[in-house]
């Protein structure tokens, strides 16, 4: 189960067949091919944008962005210069190693360390790896974020990752929200955006425009729709967003006309609040995709 090296990306190959590509450039995994059970049809379950742009220029429209140090729009002393979403998802990363590949599963390693281009942006010392595990059926991210020791100061920091899931979004039905708490951030004002509300829904649709936060979430997800599920299971990551623009779309310039109705972002994240960790300590989120039909 060979692990290929292309320039700027890599590509991991199982032997039944299912595969996974992930570009250096934000540690973006742009592609997973998976079949589906009692079938060896590979099906590509993640959307990638037809008009993404993947020349290093702009964060990819698709796949699976890593957001680090902050998400959404910065709003931490240590964030100010940052852009939406933070750096990790625009800077290059480097490959470190192959974790495994024992036939079963194949995992690679990539790191992320302070570069003279993200200290224009951001001056505290870090250290990110992000191990890419693809078996079967089924995809593991997980980030390992690091202060180091030698640093004089806790590290605050916010992280998610930003999945799209391809799925039909007229169709999509995800659980279990019910009765979490979340914040609408499609509310036309920031006061509204900033008020709690309850779900009440069992079955969460995408229907509409949807930009939902939803605080000490479950950490594992069915989503569902006619023909197909996926469950996606967290680890260190206590809020998820789930995020479908609708007709917002057309407003994206990197995304394809309806683009938006082939997908369903559903992103665990710890995004509600900052994660602090002590010099020298580390953590670690994670999440694993699994293909359930
Ligand atoms: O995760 C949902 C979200 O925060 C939305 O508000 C929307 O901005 C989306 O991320 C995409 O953000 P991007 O910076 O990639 O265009």
């Amino acid at each position: 189960m060979p692990v290929h090296h292309l320039p700027g990306k890599l590509i991991l190959q199982h032997p039944e067949g299912p595969s996974a590509e992930v570009l250096l450039y934000g540690a973006t995994v742009v592609s997973w091919k998976s079949p589906s059970h009692g079938s060896t049809e590979l099906k590509e379950r993640l959307f990638l944008s037809s008009k993404a742009i993947l020349d290093g220029s702009k964060a990819v429209r698709g796949g699976i962005p890593v957001v680090f140090p902050c998400f959404g729009a910065p709003q931490h002393p240590d964030h100010m210069k940052l852009s939406q979403h933070g750096f990790a998802r625009t800077s290059t990363w480097k490959f470190h190693k192959t974790v495994l590949d024992n036939g079963v599963g194949v995992s690679i390693q990539l790191d992320l360390h302070p570069t003279p281009e993200i200290a224009k942006v951001y001056n505290k010392p870090f250290q990110l790896s992000y191990v890419v595990t693809l078996a079967g059926h089924q995809l593991s991210t997980d980030l390992h974020v690091t202060n180091p020791a030698g640093s004089d100061a806790s590290l605050e920091f916010q992280a998610l990752l930003h999945t799209y899931l391809a799925a039909p979004a007229s169709e999509v039905g995800i659980t279990p929200l019910e009765n979490l708490k979340f914040y609408d951030k499609t509310e036309a004002s920031e006061e509204a955006r900033q008020t709690a509300k309850v779900e009440t829904r069992s079955v969460v649709d995408v229907g509409n425009y949807t930009d939902s936060v939803y605080e000490d979430a479950p950490q594992n997800y069915m989503v569902s729709w006619g023909s197909g599920s996926i469950n996606v299971r967290a680890k260190g990551f206590k809020d998820v967003v789930v995020w479908n623009p609708g007709e917002e779309g057309k407003k994206i310039g990197d995304m394809e006309d309806g683009g938006w109705n082939k997908y369903v972002c559903v992103e665990p994240g710890h995004v509600r609040g900052y994660l602090e960790l002590a010099p020298g300590h580390s953590w670690i989120g994670q999440q694993v995709i699994t293909v359930k039909a």
